[in-house]
């Protein structure tokens, strides 16, 4: 059990936890509970280690960067809501212009305990994907930083915990406990989106995975941030800040392998990196295949009734929909979302409602974020003077969910037929072989400095220290 005054030293939080009987009440049921699946789901071998972490401490923009060494278990996992303004208003749908709510409307509940438990759901769930990766750390800064993303999804978790716990009753304590059963990839109780049932088991995935998936939580939470109601855009809005750090792991970390490849193309007899021990190019093009387009998953359909009902409730809006200038239409009553749906022998273009095609202009949002960080990556293949591109594929290709789901198409987004795909898709997706290749690299290298052969090293350490500071000290 957690004393009161454990509570004010121990979890650092701006939701006046100290004064309210009622969350610390729920606390104390959950936090064993959750502290029980950290140590089960949480990396594994490492809860003994001191680890170079920075826990959120306040809002406060000098704050919420504290770094320390500290064991994870004893992480201060805290509870934040950035500061709004009192008077803050509804940006768009059915309410637009009305004041804001402090409080669920019954009326409310049910879709915004679903996105709430959605959004609370991945975050567990990438902590498990992920518990097994520290073992095959290519340096003791990739494992720092994969720490940090584990400890800060945890804190997400919270986040939504809170939520679920202040304005749910006694069902949101209910689903605040099914959060820590369920588990990524388990048949019978699995993660509810599917992207968080993939196993994660080599730092080219874990990298593409903080590129693609974290950059949907990005989108998500962004749109959530437009909420009408004021503690899930408050929590979400300081979630956004971690976010950040977790997609620069990710882009930082394809980018590194991307520059290590051209060293070694260059060293390696005939270009073959793979006898250098590294990771050839086609080979990255493959695992961002895989990650962006299960990525693109996470939009769900695109011709939605559920985002439509969001939209018109003011519950989820489009990606800066209050700020961003050119949006100005914030009822999307009128207008329409044109899009090539297909038929037997190709494509009609139909017209979707624009509430109900939510999902797919946030995606927009996304796909043109993403098609900034392939530009990124293609300039340390340009600089290294090399002739091969990434690229992004096209939207149709290997979806499981939406309109393309039910066909096959080449990354061109070319309907291609089954036979085609079965005897193709592994020139375009990671094959068995090309994981255990990847997985045969994972060597773990933990001396502070020594990077594994296949990753270039940072340009920086983190928080000013130098790259070969000792970010994780074994136990
Ligand atoms: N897998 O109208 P539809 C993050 C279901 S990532 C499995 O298409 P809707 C993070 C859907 O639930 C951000 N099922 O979908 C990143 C529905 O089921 P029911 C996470 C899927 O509801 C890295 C049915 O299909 N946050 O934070 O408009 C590390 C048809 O529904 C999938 C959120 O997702 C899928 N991919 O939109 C850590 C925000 N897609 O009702 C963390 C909250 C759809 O028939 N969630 N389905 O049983 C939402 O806003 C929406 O629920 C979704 C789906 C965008 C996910």
């Amino acid at each position: 059990m957690v004393s009161k005054i454990d509570y004010q030293s121990k979890i650092p939080n701006n939701v006046g936890l100290s004064d309210s009987p009622k969350l610390q009440k729920a606390l104390e049921q959950w936090l064993p509970n959750y502290l029980d699946w950290w140590k089960e789901m949480g990396p594994e071998g490492f809860q003994e280690d001191e680890v170079y972490l920075r826990t959120a401490v306040s809002v406060d923009t000098d704050g919420w960067a504290h770094f320390d060494y500290v064991k994870m278990p004893d992480y201060r996992w805290g509870i934040f809501l950035t500061p709004t303004d009192a008077d803050r208003t509804i940006a768009f749908g059915d309410h637009i212009g009305e004041k804001a709510w402090d409080d669920v409307p019954g009326e409310m509940r049910t879709e915004l305990r679903r996105l709430i438990v959605t959004q609370g759901d991945t975050e567990p769930a990438s902590v498990e994907q992920q518990r097994l990766l520290g073992q095959s750390c290519p340096s003791l800064y990739d494992l720092r930083n994969l720490f940090q993303v584990n400890v800060e999804e945890g804190r997400h978790l919270w986040a939504m915990v809170y939520l679920l716990m202040m304005h749910f009753g006694r069902d949101g304590r209910e689903e605040a406990e099914e959060l820590l059963q369920r588990r990524s990839g388990n048949p019978d109780s699995p993660r509810i989106l599917e992207a968080f049932n993939k196993p994660i088991e080599d730092w080219l995935s874990f990298f593409c995975f903080t590129t693609f998936t974290d950059r949907d939580g990005k989108y998500q939470l962004g749109a959530l941030a437009e909420s009408a109601f004021n503690p899930l855009s408050r929590s979400c809005r300081f979630m956004l800040t971690e976010e950040a750090h977790h997609m620069f792991v990710g882009e930082t970390g394809v980018g590194r392998v991307i520059q290590r490849t051209c060293e070694l193309m260059k060293e390696a007899p005939e270009g073959d990196v793979t006898k250098a021990g590294g990771i050839p190019l086609d080979l990255i093009q493959k695992y961002i295949n895989e990650w962006y387009t299960a990525s693109l998953d996470l939009f769900g359909s695109e011709n939605s009734s559920n985002s439509a009902t969001y939209f018109a409730a003011g519950l989820k809006g489009r990606w800066a929909e209050a700020t961003d200038p050119r949006i100005t239409d914030h009822k999307a009553l009128d207008a329409n979302y044109r899009m090539d749906v297909p038929t037997d022998g190709g494509f009609q273009e139909e017209e979707i409602p624009l509430r109900r095609a939510m999902n797919l202009v946030l995606r927009d949002s996304y796909v043109e974020d993403c098609e900034k960080v392939i530009v990124r990556w293609n300039k340390i293949l340009t600089k290294a003077g090399m002739q091969e591109r990434m690229k992004l594929p096209h939207q149709r290709f290997n979806r499981h969910q939406g309109v393309y789901s039910s066909a096959n198409y080449d990354p061109d987004g070319n309907p291609i037929s089954a036979e085609e795909w079965e005897a193709k898709k592994g020139q375009w997706l990671p094959t068995e072989a090309d994981k255990a290749y990847v997985k045969s690299l994972m060597v773990a290298v933990m001396e502070p400095g020594k990077f594994a052969p296949w990753i270039a090293p940072p340009r920086k350490g983190i928080n000013g220290q130098p790259v070969d500071f000792e970010y994780v000290k074994r136990a």
